[in-house]
């Protein structure tokens, strides 16, 4: 299992924890996805066939930057 802690500036809301958790948490692999707001963060657990890139990627479809962590 791989732990990762992605920051994603643009989160700002309980709307922005539902649409990044819903979409990252449905991708095959990923084992639990949480949203701090505050922070500003998503932490994913995964393992394949999910990948960091699978799950930026999913969460800028959802209309958010990831900016290189
Ligand atoms: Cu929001």
């Amino acid at each position: 299992m791989t732990e990762t802690n992605l920051s994603v500036p643009e989160i700002h809301c309980d709307h922005c924890k539902m649409s990044i958790e819903g979409a990252v948490g449905e991708l095959d692999g990923v084992a639990s996805a949480s949203v701090n707001v505050e922070q500003r963060t998503v932490s994913v657990a995964f393992d394949a066939p999910a990948s960091i890139e699978g799950i930026i990627g999913a969460i800028e479809d959802q209309g958010y930057e990831v900016p290189a962590q």
